[in-house]
C-alpha cells in the first residue's frame, strides 16, 4: 500500500540559521521567447557603455534598432518584469518591429546609469565645445562598428530611432554615420535647446528644466526632482524672484550645466555651435531619414522640423521626410487615439508606426522588402481627423511656395479678418502686464513635479480662462461660412509699445468651436489653441546681442510660429490672443532690461502698459499658410 504520509514533528525542525535571501537567484528563461545579452561596448577611448540586446529566440539575419538613451536601457527593455514574451518587456512603441523580428537594442550613454564614462548634458559635438575625442557621433559608430561584429543573429544592418534626447543621439549619429547604418527616425528630437526645444523658446526660459537637470545630474542613476515648499509652482516661482533664485535655493549652483546655462542667456556660440539643424546642413544628410513631431509637442517642437527643413535646403540625394502626428511629445511611442479631450480617427500612434514607419525602415533593413515610396510630408490634419500625404509641402509660405501667406489682420473691435485695417480704425489695444500677477499657461494649482499629465496636455487647453483675464488681448473672426485649410509655418507680426523697456509677447492661433456641439457638448465653444510660442522682444534685431526697448515706441515683432495642418470648418471662428506671460513655464520678463533675465533682481520687476497697433502704418498680424 501507500506510504503513510510523515507528519512533519519536533525531531524535523525547519530553522534558517543565514540570511532568507540566496547569494545569488538566477530564474528559468526557457519560457521567454527571446534571449537578452547584456554587454559592456568598449569605444575608441576604453570606456564601455552599457547595452542591453534583446533577440527574438529564432532570429537570424534580423535587422538591427538602436536606441541610445539617458533614461535607463535595463528599463526600457523590461516593460513588464522578466515578462517571457518579448512584446511584453519592449516599449509600446516597438510593437510594429516586434511583429517583424527585429532585434532590439538599447544602450546607456556615457556617464549614466550602467555605462562608464563622464556624462555631459546633451554633449555637444567633438570640437570648440568638446575637447575630448569622443562624442554621440563616435559612441554610435564605435556601438554600430561592434554590434555588427558581434551579434550573430544580425545581418549587418542597422536602423536608429528614438525621442527626444534620445532623437538627439540618432541626429548626432548622421552627423558621421557607421556605413552599417543604413535609416534612422528622430522622433521630438532636441535640435536646438535655445530657439526652441526645452531649455528656451526665442530666448524665453523654461523653468521646468530646473527638474529635469536635478533628476538628470545628481546622480549617474536615477535623480529626483527638487523638493517643493508647496504644491503650486505658480506661487513656488513667484516667491523666488527670478529662474536663479529658484535655483540657487534648490542647490542648483552645484551642477556645471547650470552654470554655463547662466554664463550663455543669449544665443552666443555655445548655443549656435550646438545648433544641429545647422550642423547636420553642414555635414550633409546621407541616410535615409523620416522626422518625426507631434503638433502639439510640449518639449521638443522646434527640432524636427528645422532640422529638416535646413536638410530640405541643402537638397539631400536620400529621401528626408517630414512626419506630425496630432501628439503630445513623443506619443508616437504610445497610444494615439485621443490628447486631452480631443479623439481622433483610431490610433494614429499605431497607425503611423505599422503603415509608415516599419515599411520605411524595413526597405533599408530588410533583404527584398518591398520599396516604399514617401511624400515629403505626412502630416496629421487635425481639422478633418485624417492624414495627409503631401508631395510638396508646404504649399504656402514666406518664400518659394506655390502661394503666398495669408494676413489675418487685427482690427479695431478685436476682429480678426483679411482686410488691413482702415485709416478711420482706433489704433490699438492696450493692457497691463503686471509681473507680481503674470497669466497662467495653466489653471493652478499647477507642479512640474508631479502634475505629468496635465504638462502632457498643456498646449491643447481650452483658452477661455485666458480669454476672460484683463491682460489677454483677443481678436476673431466671424463666423466661418466656408473652410479655411491652412497647412505649414504661420508668422506672427506684431507691431507694439510698451512703457517698460523689455517685453515677452505670446502670440496664439485659435479655433473655436461652434457654442454648441451637438455629439459632445462639452465642446461647446472649446478654444483650442493650434500653434503658439513666446518671443522675447529683446531679441527683436538680434538674438545673440540684446537691446533694451525705448519705452513707447513702436516697434515690430516679428517671429514664426510652429506648424499648422488644420481645418477650420465652417461655425467655427479664427481667433488670435496676445499676452505678456504664460507662467510659471517661461521665467517672467521683468520688463526692465537687465544684463541677464535669469538673475534679474526683486526691483527689476515692473508693471508695463503693452499697446498692440493695428493702423496701416502698423498692422498686426498673423501670417497663415491658407490653401487656396
Ligand atoms: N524633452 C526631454 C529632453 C530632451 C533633450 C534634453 C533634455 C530633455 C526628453 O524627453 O528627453
Amino acid at each position: 500500500g501507500a506510504p503513510a504520509p510523515q507528519a512533519a514533528g519536533p525531531s524535523a525542525p525547519s530553522v534558517q540559521t543565514g540570511s532568507d535571501i540566496p547569494a545569488h537567484v538566477a530564474f528559468p528563461t526557457s519560457a521567454r521567447n527571446y534571449i537578452k545579452r547584456d554587454v559592456m561596448i568598449p569605444m575608441r577611448d576604453g570606456v564601455r557603455l552599457h547595452t542591453v540586446i534583446v533577440i527574438p529566440r529564432d532570429a537570424t539575419n534580423a535587422p538591427l534598432l538602436l536606441t541610445r538613451t539617458p533614461y535607463h536601457a535595463s528599463e526600457r527593455l523590461n516593460r513588464i518584469t522578466d515578462a517571457p514574451d518579448i512584446r511584453s518587456i519592449l516599449p509600446q512603441g516597438d510593437d510594429a518591429f516586434v511583429e517583424a523580428g527585429y532585434i532590439r537594442v538599447f544602450q546607456d550613454i556615457r556617464g549614466k546609469y550602467g555605462s562608464e564614462g563622464d556624462y555631459v548634458m546633451t554633449r555637444p559635438p567633438r570640437g570648440a565645445l568638446n575637447p575630448t575625442r569622443t562624442d554621440e557621433t563616435t559612441d554610435a559608430w564605435d556601438t554600430i562598428e561592434w554590434l555588427v561584429h558581434n551579434v550573430p543573429q544580425g545581418n549587418g544592418r542597422v536602423g536608429m530611432l528614438g525621442s527626444s534626447y534620445e532623437g538627439f543621439t540618432v541626429v548626432m549619429a548622421l552627423l558621421d554615420p557607421h556605413p552599417a547604418l543604413k535609416v534612422t527616425a528622430p522622433e521630438s528630437p532636441m535640435i536646438d535647446g535655445w530657439m526652441g526645444d526645452d531649455w528656451y523658446h526665442y530666448g524665453a526660459f523654461r523653468q521646468g528644466g530646473l527638474d529635469y537637470f536635478t533628476e538628470q545630474m545628481t546622480e549617474r542613476g536615477d535623480g529626483h526632482t527638487i523638493p517643493r515648499v508647496g504644491q503650486d509652482d505658480y506661487s513656488n516661482y513667484l516667491s523666488a524672484g527670478s529662474a536663479e533664485q529658484f535655483a540657487h535655493d534648490a542647490g542648483l549652483d552645484q551642477f556645471p550645466w547650470w552654470r554655463r546655462m547662466l554664463a550663455h542667456p543669449d544665443y552666443d556660440a555655445f548655443w549656435q555651435q550646438q545648433a544641429l539643424d545647422q550642423l547636420l546642413a553642414r555635414h550633409g544628410l546621407t541616410i535615409p531619414t523620416l522626422w518625426v513631431e507631434g503638433l502639439w509637442d510640449q518639449e521638443d517642437m522646434w527640432g524636427a522640423i528645422h532640422a529638416w527643413q535646413a536638410v530640405q535646403a541643402t537638397h539631400p540625394t536620400v529621401p528626408n521626410v517630414m512626419a506630425m502626428g496630432p501628439w503630445r511629445h513623443s506619443q508616437v511611442n504610445y497610444d494615439g487615439s485621443s490628447l486631452g479631450p480631443l479623439q481622433w480617427n483610431g490610433d494614429t500612434a499605431s497607425q503611423f508606426r505599422h503603415d509608415v514607419l516599419r515599411p520605411f525602415f524595413d526597405q533599408y533593413l530588410r533583404a527584398n522588402a518591398p520599396a516604399v515610396h514617401l511624400p515629403q510630408a505626412i502630416l496629421y490634419n487635425t481639422g478633418q481627423n485624417r492624414w495627409d500625404y503631401i508631395d510638396h509641402w508646404p504649399q504656402a509660405c514666406d518664400g518659394q511656395c506655390p502661394h503666398p501667406l495669408q494676413p489675418m489682420f487685427m482690427q479695431a473691435g478685436h476682429g480678426l479678418s483679411t482686410q488691413k485695417p482702415g485709416q478711420d480704425a482706433s489704433a490699438s489695444d492696450r493692457y497691463v502686464s503686471d509681473p507680481q500677477h503674470p497669466v497662467p499657461f495653466l489653471a493652478r494649482p499647477f507642479s512640474f513635479a508631479t502634475d505629468a499629465d496635465r504638462w502632457k496636455t498643456w498646449l491643447v487647453q481650452d483658452q477661455r480662462s485666458a480669454e476672460s483675464r484683463p491682460d489677454v488681448l483677443t481678436y476673431e473672426t466671424p463666423v466661418l461660412t466656408t473652410p479655411v485649410r491652412v497647412s505649414g509655418v504661420p508668422v506672427a507680426e506684431l507691431y507694439a509699445a510698451t512703457t517698460g523697456s523689455d517685453a515677452d509677447w505670446v502670440v496664439k492661433v485659435i479655433d473655436v468651436n461652434p457654442p454648441t456641439t451637438a455629439d459632445r457638448p462639452e465642446m461647446g465653444g472649446y478654444e483650442l489653441p493650434v500653434s503658439m510660442d513666446i518671443f522675447r522682444g529683446r531679441y527683436r534685431h538680434d538674438f545673440v546681442h540684446p537691446t533694451a526697448i525705448t519705452p513707447g515706441q513702436v516697434e515690430r515683432y516679428r517671429f514664426t510660429l510652429p506648424v499648422i495642418n488644420h481645418v477650420f470648418q465652417p461655425g467655427h471662428r479664427i481667433m488670435v490672443q496676445i499676452q505678456s506671460s504664460l507662467f510659471p513655464l517661461y521665467d517672467r520678463n521683468p520688463q526692465k532690461f537687465v544684463p541677464s533675465i535669469l538673475q534679474a533682481r526683486p526691483q527689476d520687476y515692473v508693471a508695463a502698459t503693452q499697446d498692440i497697433y493695428h493702423d496701416p502704418a502698423h498692422p498686426s498680424a498673423v501670417w497663415l499658410p491658407v490653401l487656396p
